[in-house]
């Protein structure tokens, strides 16, 4: 790992309690990542930004600092990365997914918030964490209660935005979106002293657009009988895209595409013959936590498909880039973040109509519906989603999990067992 301490310190971060983060990351790294076999040569370029994952792209975003651009810091997917882009900011994904954070957060914070919420805010008070030092402004999101809570915390001493999220998805909540998406438009030109014009913003829409085939390449790959990647891969690429810069994303991604592309023409399989194959669907999992898939994945099944934020929400359908004035461009862009099925809407029938889909897509033979321990969004819209996988023949697991590892043993037992039953 490169020396970065001094960047670091700059950045008022509390050096004593990073190191400690920094001491443990590797080994988890190596335990989860590096023991599996035969990777794609292609993980090598995702393994090496995890190795300095608090030094390489903060120093760019630092950079690009000091040659004037803003630095946006978000925690939802319906933040729309676009209008920063065409302002030439910069967005970065701030969702903490490490229990190290959890303490922090649960010192301002009741215990029963989800470990998202906590581990988001702990991070930024304990100041470990060095992209929340360096965004020059949040943006935050009406999405679930502890969400809107938590912004009046972290908001105190950063600029904060908050995008107000309609709850349904009638044409008047489309027009609404489409309206507050053209406010954070407004307030991001003056944030950034940098007017957004259609060019610009056309320009922004073909770049995430590219950003989001390069994942889906990467994701249909793993439709194949043998799959060329594992789930665990698969997850850490969606992880860093949050905050890798969005072109280098789109190339990285193509490039292991064209790996993975051969590897299923020429046979190629990280999994044995017979290998079960299990979607989740429900909360996100931010980095690093890693701790479903890996237990999955060495129970004798492989994670085929995430029905999360933290994967097909992310990057599934495209903004309509034929629009010529700003006005048709922020409807085009809501029309697109309005078709991502978070279990803050209501009705929610979407995102059914979306598990059920991608169960036959990538052919799985089972579902593992998560839910992160107090989210009481994905736990009460869990009775739905099981229901209609019942109905449809297709097995379902509902856990729900933290980011400790207290669970880990209990969850393996019953992940093994639902495997076996499986068949
Ligand atoms: S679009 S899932 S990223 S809100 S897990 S913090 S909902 S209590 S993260 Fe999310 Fe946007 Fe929805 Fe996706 Fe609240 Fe639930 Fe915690 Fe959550």
């Amino acid at each position: 790992m490169a020396n970065y301490r001094e960047m670091w310190e700059t950045l008022g971060m509390d050096l004593e309690t990073h190191d400690q983060l920094c001491a443990v990351l590797p080994t988890a790294f190596g335990d989860t990542y590096l023991s599996q076999e035969n990777r794609p040569a292609g993980m090598d370029f995702w393994d090496m930004v995890v190795a300095d994952i608090h030094g390489i792209r903060p120093a760019e975003l630092i950079e690009a600092q000091k040659k004037g651009q803003k630095v946006f810091g978000t925690f939802c997917v319906y933040v729309p990365d676009e209008v920063v882009i065409a302002a030439n900011g910069i967005v970065t994904g701030l969702c903490g997914g490490s229990q190290f954070w959890v303490p922090s957060g649960e010192e301002v914070l009741p215990k029963s918030t989800c470990a998202l919420i906590k581990a988001s805010v702990g991070a930024r008070l304990g100041r470990t964490c060095p992209f929340f030092r360096i965004a020059d402004m949040y943006v935050g999101e009406t999405t679930c209660d502890g969400k809107k809570k938590a912004w009046e915390i972290l908001g105190k001493d950063v600029p904060m935005h908050i995008m107000d999220m309609p709850q349904m998805k009638r044409e008047k909540d489309i027009a609404k979106w489409a309206e507050e998406i053209k406010d954070f438009a407004a307030v991001v030109e003056e944030f950034t002293g940098n007017k957004i014009t259609p060019e610009k913003l056309n320009d922004a829409i073909k770049l995430i657009n590219e950003k989001r085939k390069a994942l889906a390449r990467v994701y249909e790959a793993r439709k194949a009988d043998k799959l060329p990647i594992s789930g665990k891969d698969v997850l850490l690429i969606s992880q860093i895209a949050f905050f890798d810069d969005p072109a280098r994303c789109a190339q990285m991604c193509n490039a292991l595409a064209d790996e993975l592309e051969q590897r299923i023409a020429d046979g190629v399989s990280v999994f044995k013959e017979g290998t079960k194959r299990i979607m989740i669907t429900g909360t996100p999992m931010a980095i690093p936590n890693w701790k479903l898939h890996h237990i999955i994945e060495t129970s004798g099944a492989a994670v085929v498909c995430e029905e999360t934020c933290t994967g097909t929400r992310y990057f599934e359908k495209l903004v309509d880039d034929s629009k010529e004035t700003l006005d048709d461009q922020y409807r085009a862009i809501a029309e697109r973040y309005m078709g991502i099925n978070c279990a803050c809407f209501t009705p929610n029938t979407g995102r059914v109509d979306d598990i059920l889909r991608l169960a036959k897509e990538y052919k799985v033979d089972g579902v593992i519906d998560v839910n992160l321990k107090f989210c009481c969004l994905y736990d009460t819209e869990g009775y739905t989603v099981e229901e209609a996988l019942k109905a449809n023949g297709i097995p379902v697991l509902g856990i729900e999990t933290d980011y400790t590892d207290s669970d880990a043993e209990q969850l393996r037992t019953r992940i093994e067992a639902f495997v076996e039953m499986l068949g």
